[in-house]
C-alpha cells in the first residue's frame, strides 16, 4: 500500500471509530497542555498545599500526560470566589479545589455544613461525608455538570475580632464582621446582632490589614496562614459551622477522559484530599492527624499545635463551654429553621440520620 493510500485508510478507520458510540473518549495524546484549577487561597495555606500536592500526584500517576496547574487567590475569577462552580460547570475553568461555601450558590444542598451549630464535631462531619448526605451532594453536583472527586477540608470556622472577647451573643452586638458573600452568613450574624459585611477573600485580607472591619470568621489553619494575630487578638472557638472542600472537575471534560486517566486522577484526588485534611486537622483532633502525616506522608508539620501558636502570638482564646454554646444555638435557631428548606428536607433528614441525631 502506498503511503497516501495508507494514510487515507487510517483516517477513514479513525473517523469510523470516533463515530461509534462509546468511542468518544479522548485518544491518548490529545489532552490539553494545561488544566486550570481554581483555588481560593494562596499556596502557603494548607488548602493551597493540598492543591499543589494534587497537581504533583496527577502528573506522577498519569505519567505526565495530565498537567494540572493551580491558580491561587481566585485569580481565574478575578477574586469572585462564588462563581467557581458555575465556571467549572460551563468548562470555562477545568477544575476547582473549592470550599462548599463558595460552591453553595450553585449547589444549595452544601449549605447543610453552614447550618449554625449543626455539625459541631469531626466525627459527625466524617459521617456526613461518608454517608447519605455526601452521596446526595455528589449527585446534586453531577446534575449541575460537576464531577466530584474527593473531599478536602478548610475546617470548623472560628470567630476573631479586634474589640473584645466574645463568649455570649450580646458580645457580638454591633461588631462589623467580614463574612463570605453567601446569604446564610449574613442571616446568622444579623441574627446575633452583629453587622455582617460580604467580601471576597482577597478584599477581606486587605480589610483586616487596614482595620476596616472589627472581625471575621475562618478556620484556625487560615488564621495562622494570614497571621490574623497582627490585626485581631480575640479568638472564639465555637465550631459554629464547618467548611469542607471538594475537588471537582468539569463533568463534560471528565467524561471524555479514558478510564485509566480517570482512575489515576481519582486516586490523586483521594490522596491529596486525605493529606490536606490531615494538615488542617493536625493538632486539633488529638494525635490522629499528626499520626497520619507522620506515618503515611512522612512529613513533619511546621505547626503541630495551631491554637498554641495563635496564643503565643498574643491572641486570647475563648473556648466556649456547652452552656455558652447553647446560648448561641438558641439565638441562631430561627436561621437554622429558615434554612432547612433552602438545604432541602431530603438532605437535612439524611444529615440527621448520618449523624445519629434523633
Ligand atoms: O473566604 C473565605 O473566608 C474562605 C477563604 O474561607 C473561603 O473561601 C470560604
Amino acid at each position: 500500500m502506498n503511503r497516501t493510500l495508507w494514510f487515507g485508510c487510517a483516517l477513514v478507520v479513525a473517523g469510523v471509530l470516533a463515530a461509534l458510540p462509546g468511542c468518544s473518549k479522548k485518544p491518548a495524546g490529545s489532552f490539553k497542555k494545561e488544566y486550570r484549577m481554581q483555588v481560593t487561597v494562596g499556596p502557603q495555606a494548607y488548602w493551597g498545599m493540598g492543591a499543589a500536592r494534587f497537581a504533583d500526584l496527577v502528573r506522577e500517576k498519569t505519567g505526565g500526560r495530565i498537567n494540572v496547574k493551580p491558580y491561587f487567590g481566585s485569580q481565574l475569577l478575578k477574586g469572585a470566589q462564588l462563581h467557581s462552580a458555575q465556571m467549572v460547570s460551563s468548562g470555562a475553568i477545568d477544575l476547582a479545589f473549592e470550599s462548599t461555601i463558595n460552591a453553595s450558590p450553585a449547589i444549595p444542598e452544601m449549605n447543610v455544613f453552614s447550618l449554625p451549630f449543626f455539625v459541631k464535631t469531626y466525627e459527625r462531619l466524617d459521617r456526613l461525608e461518608q454517608g447519605e448526605t455526601g452521596r446526595l451532594i455528589f449527585e446534586a453536583m453531577k446534575k449541575k455538570k460537576l464531577m466530584p472527586l474527593a473531599w478536602g477540608e478548610n475546617g470548623f470556622r472560628q470567630l476573631t475580632n479586634s474589640k473584645r472577647a466574645v463568649r455570649r451573643p450580646e458580645d457580638l452586638q454591633g461588631l462589623k464582621i467580614r463574612v463570605v458573600g453567601t446569604e446564610i452568613f449574613v442571616d446568622i450574624f444579623r441574627g446575633l446582632g452583629a453587622d455582617p459585611i460580604n467580601m471576597n477573600w482577597g478584599d477581606a485580607v486587605t480589610a483586616f490589614q487596614q482595620n476596616t472591619v472589627d472581625g471575621q470568621e475562618n478556620p484556625v489553619s487560615i488564621l495562622n496562614n494570614v497571621q490574623i494575630f497582627q490585626f485581631q487578638t480575640h479568638l472564639t472557638i465555637w465550631n459554629y459551622v464547618v467548611d469542607p472542600l471538594i475537588l471537582y472537575w468539569c463533568k463534560k471534560e471528565w467524561d471524555a477522559f479514558p478510564e485509566d486517566i480517570q482512575s489515576a486522577i481519582r486516586a490523586a484526588a483521594e490522596e491529596a484530599g486525605r493529606y490536606e485534611k490531615a494538615l488542617c486537622r493536625a493538632g486539633l483532633d488529638g494525635a490522629v492527624s499528626l499520626n497520619v502525616l507522620r506515618d503515611e506522608f512522612h512529613e513533619p508539620i511546621e505547626i503541630p499545635d495551631p491554637l498554641r501558636r495563635l496564643e503565643e502570638n498574643g491572641m486570647t482564646v475563648s473556648r466556649l463551654t456547652d452552656e455558652e454554646i447553647s446560648l448561641f444555638e438558641a439565638a441562631t435557631r430561627p436561621v437554622l429553621n429558615a434554612w432547612i428548606t433552602r438545604v432541602g428536607e431530603t438532605v437535612y433528614q439524611a444529615a440527621l440520620r448520618d449523624m445519629g441525631v434523633p
